[in-house]
């Protein structure tokens, strides 16, 4: 008997109405009773109470499901909580597990044309993929087509063009088996066009990590917050992108710690918190109790303007060196600074002078909180600072991370406990995608570890990054795009310069588990192939159930098991998906055995244990009860993988985001009820805003100057000098102002509706992620 689940539940009909806008004054604490509540209730409104219970109970456990929600870690050594709940968390596993589905009649109901003017949160909606769909040219609907025949049409399309022109774009929920198998098709085809989303999002801590200290991840453990003195929270929303690190960051500040974040904006997250951890509790005596007021998460706030950091960073640098000049041998870990770094001369100079007004006109702070954000710093033997998109997403990012690692070097935080650097990664498995391959700029060892391993000659000369996949689509240098997960025609900037690119493209490749916007602007040909999701069971094969493993921000690699029923029989796994591609392309006699890695995922595993440094016995450790850490030198054994052996401290100009008279720095981020460019649904309730997502917060003084009033209906304009030279102007119409407490000169939209104002130049350099927190842009009132 098919357990496939019979009931199917009804889509939302509407769409987003702007009119129904409502705003409410901003909460000051995250988590809390509502957030169980709100997380049941949309879990058995997309998949009932059983399958939502089935999903939920075994999620981040011990042989469970990874939550496809964030890469925040589990804990490994110390007792698991009895009921990790995380309402984020809660609502990606409803999300997929949504009993709604889109089949071949739903496709036939809806044209291509209608399904152009409808929001990514309509489309995400309607639910689960259940066959694979074509369309062609003329075509106005996508209809039917058999898996063996959409490989075919595949290869067709690859082996007519040339290696160069076919991009293999990554999301970073593939798990490590399915990335590896994926880098290893594009590699065996002839080219690292591998751009993915890590691209867009934490390229940059990698960018200034790995030249400054050996390694472009993170180099603290979770246990770390058990040990730190200080921990600075910059640039990051952790009460709704990282939820469960609100329970770290409460238990360090219960033992003593210090807590401080650093953003423009006052996120609940950040100043307060109510443990909601026993769920099934709190749930039974939902009807009597009430919200409470949260306990407080930070000690100190500091308000900071959009691109200041580089500014406050040099400035603690200073304020450290002055502190260690005063009573020498208090501040700097000399020993560790001598042994283990160069560069320090070169950096003290640079930090020796301090003009404190142009510090506080780039940070908008005041020299009195920065000095006492100093002291806590001079008083801490361990600091932790962690940190996410606020810092990634600027010109001047590259400078303003190696800036962190300077302080961090300073006082020895590296490779002690309860010290280090915290980039907090987003998808569950960006980071493990990376490490198997995912990267258009691959190192020649490993692809030399790839060709030994399965005779392929691997093409040497780097490939496509997002940006550069930007610039292909607009130039027609794209034939074929293969997009394993992800909606990049959202995600990236300048959308409207790319949905042209694209819709030009001869032939798109979506393997998707929900409809997105990628799918409708699609190529002159496309194929959309449903696959299986984390929490889905992977069971047909011969060798049995299938699990696969995923890699979190703090380097820990575990299982993954997925125990719902499919929603449709037609749904393959990523790696059969992955295989089938490769077998139509490159023929069933090619030296790579990719049947037998599509069969059995210890085949998989046991090529990774040979090219990947770290995964030696990966089987039988991936087994074990709570996986297995990578090596991580800084964190390690204090050393440093650089080409000196030394961690570098580096100096940066100073560099800061001043908007033009007339115009505010916009920074673009997540509403609490979205994931990337999938949006759950429409209540961005720490802030106030729902039922509508079209709005600009801005602080009211800077509203009134510009002559505008609260929830003033205007455009936006975004202004860019690109390397031409020439100013160019990008469009946003119809968006709502609200009064809201932001710093000063900077303003605050969701993405991904303001994604069109982002010129596609408009980067970070040496990481080349988009500007996505950096664009200056004006209004324009609605006549
Ligand atoms: N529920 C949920 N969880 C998610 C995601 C999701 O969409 N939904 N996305 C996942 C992904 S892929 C990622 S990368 C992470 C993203 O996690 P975050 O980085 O927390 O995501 P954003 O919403 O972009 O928030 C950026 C934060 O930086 C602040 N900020 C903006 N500019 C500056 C600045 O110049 N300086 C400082 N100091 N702060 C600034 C903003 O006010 C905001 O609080 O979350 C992951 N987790
Ligand atoms: N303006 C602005 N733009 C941004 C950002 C920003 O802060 N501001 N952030 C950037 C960041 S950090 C990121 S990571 C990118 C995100 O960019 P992407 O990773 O490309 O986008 P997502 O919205 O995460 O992808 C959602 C789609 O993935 C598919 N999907 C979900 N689960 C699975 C699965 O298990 N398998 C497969 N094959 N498909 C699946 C679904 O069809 C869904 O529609 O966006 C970037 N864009
Ligand atoms: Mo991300």
């Amino acid at each position: 008997m098919s357990l496939i689940p019979r009931i199917r539940r009804a889509a939302p009909v509407a769409d987003i109405d702007e009119a129904d806008l409502k705003v409410t004054a901003p909460e000051s604490s995250a988590a809390g009773i509502k957030a169980v509540s709100v997380a049941l209730e949309r879990g058995i409104s997309q998949a009932g109470m059983v399958r939502t219970a089935r999903a939920l109970a075994r999620l981040n456990h011990r042989d469970g499901v990874d939550c496809p929600g964030c890469a925040w870690p589990e804990s490994i050594t110390g007792p698991r909580k009895p009921a990790e709940f995380c309402e984020n968390g809660a609502k990606a596993v409803a999300e997929e597990s949504t009993t709604r589905t889109v089949t071949p009649q739903w496709w036939a109901d809806h044209p291509i044309s209608a399904l152009r003017d409808k929001t990514e949160y309509w489309l995400g909606n309607q639910g689960r993929i259940t066959e694979p769909v074509v369309i062609r040219p003329g075509d106005e609907h996508y209809s039917p087509i058999s898996w063996s025949e959409a490989f075919a049409l595949i290869a067709e399309h690859v082996n007519s063009t040339t290696p160069d022109r076919c991009v293999f774009y990554t999301s970073g929920r593939t798990a490590n088996e399915q990335a590896f198998m994926y880098q290893l098709l594009a590699r065996s085809l002839g080219t690292n066009n591998l751009p993915d989303c890590s691209n867009m999002c934490h390229e940059s801590s990698g960018s200034a990590m790995s030249p400054t200290i050996g390694i472009g991840k993170g180099t603290v453990s979770l246990e770390d917050f058990e040990h730190a003195d200080a921990i600075l929270v910059v640039g990051q929303n952790p009460g709704t992108n990282h939820p469960r690190m609100l329970s770290a960051l409460a238990d360090a500040r219960a033992r003593g710690a210090h807590v401080v974040a650093v953003n423009p904006l006052p996120e609940a997250g950040l100043l307060g918190f109510s443990d909601p951890q026993s769920a099934t509790d709190v749930v039974k005596s939902l009807a009597t109790l009430g919200e409470g007021d949260g306990e407080r998460i930070s000690d100190d706030f500091l308000q900071i303007k959009v691109g200041g950091d580089l500014a406050l960073f040099q400035a603690l640098g200073h304020l450290l060196l002055h502190a260690e000049e005063a009573s020498p041998g208090t501040v700097v870990d000399r020993e560790f600074v001598e042994s283990s770094t160069a560069g320090f001369a070169e950096y003290a100079a640079a930090r020796a002078e301090l003009d404190w007004e142009v510090t506080e006109r780039a940070t908008g702070l005041s020299r009195f909180q920065i000095e006492r954000l100093a002291t806590l710093l001079i008083n801490s033997k361990a600091t932790i600072v962690c940190w996410a998109l606020g810092l990634t997403q600027q010109p001047h990012s590259v400078d303003t991370l190696r800036e962190i690692v300077n302080l961090l070097l300073l006082q020895g935080n590296f490779g002690k406990p309860g010290a280090g650097a915290c980039p907090v990664r987003g998808h569950s498995n960006v980071q493990g995608d990376r490490t198997m391959g995912i990267w258009e700029k691959p190192r020649p060892d490993f692809l030399d570890r790839l060709d030994a391993e399965f005779g392929i000659a691997s093409p040497r000369e780097h490939g496509y990054d997002s940006t550069d996949t930007l610039t292909a689509f607009e130039r027609g240098d794209v034939d074929v795009f293969v997009s394993m997960g992800g909606n990049f025609a959202k995600a990236c900037s300048d959308t409207d310069v790319l949905e042209r690119g694209m819709q030009r493209t001869g032939l798109t490749v979506h393997v998707s588990t929900k409809p997105n916007r990628s799918h409708v602007v699609h190529g002159q040909t496309s194929l959309i192939l449903p696959t299986l999701g984390r929490t889905d069971r992977d069971d047909r094969h011969p060798s049995g159930a299938q699990f696969v493993s995923v890699e979190d921000s703090m380097s820990v690699i575990r299982s993954s098991r997925g125990r719902l029923e499919p929603v449709s029989e037609q749904l393959l796994s990523e790696p059969q998906i992955i295989a089938g591609m490769a077998e139509a392309i490159l023929g069933h006699d090619h030296e790579v055995g990719w049947r037998a890695m599509a069969e059995d995922y210890d085949v998989i595993r046991d090529h990774i244990s040979r090219v990947v440094p770290g995964f030696a016995d990966y089987n039988r450790r991936v087994r074990q009860k709570s996986g297995f850490v990578l090596p991580n030198p800084p964190r390690d054994s204090r050393s440093f993988a650089t080409e000196s052996g030394l961690a570098h401290f580096t100096v940066s100009p100073l560099e800061w985001l001043e908007a033009p008279a007339g115009h505010l720095i916009l920074q673009t981020m997540r509403s609490h009820d979205q994931y990337n460019t999938t949006f759950y649904g429409l209540d961005d309730r720490y802030r106030g805003i729902s039922e509508g997502r079209r709005v600009i917060l801005v602080h009211p003084d800077d509203l009134r100057e510009l002559g505008f009033v609260d929830r003033e209906l205007v455009d936006v304009v975004s202004v860019f000098t690109g390397s031409d030279g020439v100013a160019s102007e990008r469009r946003a119409d119809e968006f709502r102002l609200i009064s809201y407490p932001t710093a000063r000169g900077c303003c605050a939209a969701y993405f991904p509706e303001a994604n069109n104002l982002v010129h596609r130049e408009n980067v970070a350099r040496e990481s080349n992620t988009p500007g996505f927190k950096a664009v200056t842009v004006r209004f324009e009132p609605r006549t």
